[in-house]
């Protein structure tokens, strides 16, 4: 049996679909690659002294890991050397990280989330590598790129992806061509793909969202999830399952092969964070995957690749995943 890989699957595009620039080739190329490497560590755990904090904090005032440094440490010299990159931003680092003067510079944009989920890591639970490329303003070139640059809305994005390193390490990934997911083959150390052009199941009757916030939650978002708990006793008149790992990839992940809806919705708690996840490498490129495969992202009511960011770590409400139930949960806002 032939089994593409991703550098077949990426050159098939360049060529067919003429979606793909050899730039952004390259650099999908080169963040594959960077995640099989932060996957080995990850695999490791305790066996390469990778576990634990770092000790020290980042610029959301959060502990950081010892491995979302590596992570981090792993993305940016990876990237720095292969002249596709203007400059790169992190959720573990304050400001964008330019390429350093000795390398070609090139036109795209990439920021990640190194670790997402990290607070799964010490305790052998699924963790994943968000990422998400735009392109520089064409009146960048010449000139040093500046944070200013990245903060355009997630409908800009060419390509979003991520990876899962579970029971199996998965890249999914598109370039606005649909939705594809590669498997990690350890032992030929290359990336398989096993699932083209991934739809989200409707009507999945399955919600994730951590309940111990409830009670900070906008009123409409309570009475929908009230709704959903009482099940066939209640209005939507059929049960709901609910899932929860604390790590949004591998929430997603499933949402994206077995359907339902994730929920990091606004919160009240703290005015100077509209909910805890944010915009720009963890909302834009989950939603764009999500509407690649059908389904519908929001903040509340608004299309979350339409809000115009005014910070590279700025925070959002997130609904997304099958668009019928977000769509059910919208009427809620009405
Ligand atoms: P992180 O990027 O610092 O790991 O935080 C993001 C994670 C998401 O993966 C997950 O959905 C959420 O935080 C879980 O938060 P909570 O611990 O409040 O349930
Ligand atoms: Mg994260």
């Amino acid at each position: 049996m032939h089994r593409k890989t991703l550098t077949q699957f990426l050159v098939e595009q360049q060529r067919r679909e003429a979606a793909l620039p050899s730039q952004l080739r390259l650099l999908i190329e080169i963040v594959a690659r960077a995640c099989k490497a932060i996957s080995i560590s990850v695999n490791k755990g305790s066996l390469g002294g990778v576990l634990g904090d770092f000790g020290s904090e980042n610029v959301q005032g959060e502990a950081q890991k010892k491995l979302d440094v590596i992570a981090n440490e792993r993305l940016l010299e990876a990237n720095e050397w292969g002249g596709h990159l203007a400059a790169m931003a992190s959720e573990e680092m304050e400001t964008i990280h330019l390429i350093p003067n000795r390398y070609p510079k090139g036109e795209y944009l990439l920021l990640f989330d190194p670790i997402d989920g990290s607070s799964n890591v010490d305790v052998n639970l699924s963790v994943g590598t968000i990422f998400s490329v735009l392109r520089a303003p064409a009146d960048a070139s010449g000139r040093e790129v500046t944070e200013q640059d990245f903060l355009q809305s997630g409908r800009h994005q060419v390509a979003a992806g991520y990876a899962v390193f579970g029971p199996q390490t998965s890249l999914v990934l598109s370039v606005g061509t649909g939705v594809y997911e590669f498997t990690l083959d350890r032992e030929m150390g290359s990336w398989v793909l096993t699932q083209e052009r991934l739809r989200i199941p409707a009507g999945n009757r399955e919600f994730a969202i951590n309940m111990s916030n409830e009670r900070h939650w906008a009123e409409p978002v309570r009475r929908y999830i009230a709704d959903c708990m009482a099940g066939s006793d209640g209005p939507r008149k059929t049960n709901f399952n609910m899932r929860w790992t604390g790590s949004m990839v591998a929430d997603i992940h499933r949402i994206l092969k077995r359907g339902g809806i994730f929920l990091y919705p606004w919160d009240g708690r703290d005015p100077a964070k509209p909910g805890k996840l944010r915009l720009m490498y963890e909302a834009n490129p989950m939603a764009y995957l999500i509407e690649q495969a059908g389904g519908k992202a929001v903040d509340n009511t608004k299309r979350i690749m339409d809000l115009e960011p005014q910070g590279l770590h700025q925070r959002v409400g997130v609904i997304m995943g099958d668009r019928g139930e977000v769509e059910q949960l919208s009427r809620y806002f009405r």
